[in-house]
């Protein structure tokens, strides 16, 4: 057998041809030539200068491309985020835009180093699909959003859809629970299953689908865009799924998990303790020795048993921000807040909590 060995990997592909008439998503063998468990994703990344990052691109709030060609967002700042801690200059990454169908795919056959794009963490993806999910960074649930004039509002219910067309994107958890919760009211449903979620905004737009769906959040973000906010009604008001939404990386490389973690994590400790991108250079590590050891400024550091800098976190609050930063900056203007929902911080009773650095 030679050292790189041929892998088999079971990933998630959507076949293109069939997916007018059959959105199921489908298994196949992908015969990989790289094996990468002979190499951790870290040393590769360190290696290169650079991380391979893989998002959307086309997700208001969370990682949009501008004319310039670069990209930002709460997924994006994510990316960032790693690269400050890796290289302790948060623009050592390359972005590859993917589409929902794709993005397994390109993760399992090396193309990129992490997924951060709006992607739930189901049981399937996670054991089926040799992927491993970091730690949420964004708990989100499925809704639609219709047209008043055709006598949409808030308070309408999956029932409502009955005999109505539903737009939704390919390869994704949404198509899958729409029609499973379709079915379960006994409403019956034409979907209309395209490849990019903004194709599917482009028909809601021109008439051609009475409701799109998606996670709800990304229809908050598209209706706050778009000019006829005033028609568009985003409901139910509990959403019909759980998608808590956060980092991808390929199973059995857990140096690399771990890097990902903790950036996640770094980043909500910061803001249990308000230390900001502003006033992160004035904390006093003396009275908060755990800041101390996370930002390495005491002895006792835990950054460089993991390969990284002592200084990997401080660098990531000082360039990049604490979530409450990367949160409010990218989402608050869409109208997404934190206050008294699932994600605010755990002290207020929401569920974004990390564990100690300690
Ligand atoms: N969270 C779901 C849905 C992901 C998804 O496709 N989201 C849409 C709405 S944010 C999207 O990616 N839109 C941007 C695009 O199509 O490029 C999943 O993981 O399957």
């Amino acid at each position: 057998m030679s050292k790189k060995a041929i892998v088999s990997l079971l990933v998630l592909s959507m076949v293109a041809v069939a997916c007018a008439t059959d959105t199921a998503e489908e298994e196949v063998a992908v015969e990989e030539e790289h094996d990468h468990s002979d190499e951790s994703t870290l040393e590769m990344v360190l290696e290169r200068g650079f991380v391979k990052c893989g998002v959307s691109g086309s997700a208001t709030a969370f990682s949009e491309t501008g004319a310039d060609g670069s990209i930002t967002g709460f997924d994006a700042d994510y990316c960032y985020a790693v690269a400050a801690a890796l290289f302790g200059d948060y623009s050592k990454v390359e972005f590859k835009s993917l589409t929902s169908a794709e993005r397994f795919t390109s993760l399992a056959a090396g193309d990129i180093d992490v997924l951060i794009r709006n992607t739930t963490w189901t049981q399937s993806r996670d054991t089926e699909l040799g992927n491993d999910f970091g730690p949420t960074t964004y708990f989100d649930g499925q809704q639609l959003m219709g047209r008043n004039s055709d006598g949409i509002s808030s308070s309408s219910t999956l029932a409502d859809i009955d005999g109505l067309s539903v737009c939704t994107n390919a390869g994704t958890t949404t198509e899958k629970n729409i029609t499973e919760g379709a079915g379960l009211v006994g409403a019956t449903i034409t979907l209309v299953t395209v490849e990019k979620f903004s194709e599917a905004m482009d028909k809601f737009i021109a008439g051609e689908c009475d409701i799109v769906t998606t996670d709800g959040s990304a229809l908050v973000g598209r209706r706050a865009v778009n000019d006829a906010l005033n028609d568009w009604s985003i409901f139910p008001q509990s959403p019909i799924s759980k998608e808590p939404l956060g980092p991808v990386y390929r199973s059995n490389d857990s140096m690399w998990g771990d890097v990902i973690n903790w950036v996640v994590y770094a980043t909500i400790i910061a803001d249990e303790y308000g230390v900001t991108s502003a006033n992160v250079d004035s904390v006093d590590t003396d009275a908060f020795p755990e800041l101390g050891r996370l930002f390495g400024a005491n002895d006792g550091e835990l950054q460089t048993v993991m390969g990284l800098d002592a200084k990997a976190f401080y660098n990531v609050i000082k360039q990049v921000g604490n979530y409450d930063e990367i949160y409010s900056r990218n989402l608050n203007p869409v109208g997404l807040f934190r206050e008294g929902g699932a994600n605010d911080r755990w002290t207020n009773g929401g569920l974004i909590y990390a564990p100690p650095a300690r």
